[in-house]
């Protein structure tokens, strides 16, 4: 305890007293996340500035988010953004059932991944009945069920250099007047590697159904909407985000919302 506050004394810059107030204020603080001037949100925030080891650190002092009993599913989990993606790779998993679907785990990772969705659902699971909040003003109370995030990036082995994670996915948005621009976004590894993140492959008990990003999406369930990327296929860890889209780290971060979208 008292190294992850000296680390956080060092990294933050802060002199003994704040400090002090970080270490007095404890868990508590984590349930402001949600107040944009907080101080732990703004340091959570430069952690994204941080390499592998030090994210790393200081996972084990993050909340989980709130968690809700079967009786409060009140609906389905209520589609929206892409529902049923026409990419023809997408397509043709779709039409074989998946059975030829591979998650890939690829970038800054001393062994290249890739699981089938079998390999994935005979891995230990974790289930849990999290709210998701879009931005667009509604929420839905949901099960979902998949394998640790954070197992599979033990797998494959995350460099230290890595700094983000990646999400790509099959669907493809835009179209008309504006180009396809496929679907992605990012986490820092301090959101890859908490303990409710997820490669959900399971709904409400059932299989995650295409409407809901079948057959794998990431669920972060400290982040909006936006961020819970559907029809993953490829998981890539980089040190920049630069040189996907337009640079902002995913599809609506690249269309104006912010990067770390948190609730
Ligand atoms: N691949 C992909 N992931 C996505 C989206 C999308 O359009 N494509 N929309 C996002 C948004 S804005 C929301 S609110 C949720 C919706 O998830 P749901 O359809 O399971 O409710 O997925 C997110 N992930
Ligand atoms: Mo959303």
């Amino acid at each position: 305890m008292s190294r992850l506050i000296l680390t956080r004394r060092r990294l933050l810059g802060l002199g003994a007293a704040s400090a002090g107030s970080l270490l007095l204020a404890g868990c508590d603080q984590f349930d402001f996340l949600g107040a944009r001037n907080d101080p732990v949100r703004n340091f959570l925030e430069r952690a994204n500035q941080l390499t592998y080891s030090a994210q790393r650190a200081l996972v084990g002092e993050q909340a989980l988010a709130k968690e809700f009993s079967e009786s409060e599913i009140r609906q389905g989990q209520r589609p929206n953004g892409s529902t049923d993606p026409r990419n023809i790779l997408y397509r043709d998993l779709e039409a074989g059932g998946f059975a030829a679907y591979k998650l890939r785990i690829i970038g800054l990772v001393e062994t290249p991944k890739e699981y089938s969705l079998a390999e994935l659902q005979n891995m230990p699971s974790r289930t849990q009945i999290t709210r998701h909040d879009c931005v667009e003003g509604w929420s839905c109370i949901a099960k979902w069920s998949g394998v640790p995030l954070s197992r599979l990036l033990d797998e494959a082995k995350v460099q230290p250099t890595a700094k983000f994670v990646v999400y790509h996915c099959y669907d493809q948005m835009g179209g008309g007047l504006s180009a396809p621009e496929a679907y992605y976004t990012s986490s820092d590894l301090i959101d890859a590697f908490h303990p409710q993140t997820i490669a959900a492959y399971g709904l409400n008990g059932s299989a995650l159904p295409v409407s809901n990003g079948a057959p794998v999406r990431i669920r972060i369930e400290r982040a909006l909407g936006y961020k819970q990327p559907k029809y993953v296929h490829t998981i890539e860890l980089v040190d920049s985000f630069a040189k996907f889209g337009m640079g902002q780290g995913g599809y609506w971060e690249d269309h104006g919302y912010d990067w770390y979208g948190g609730i």
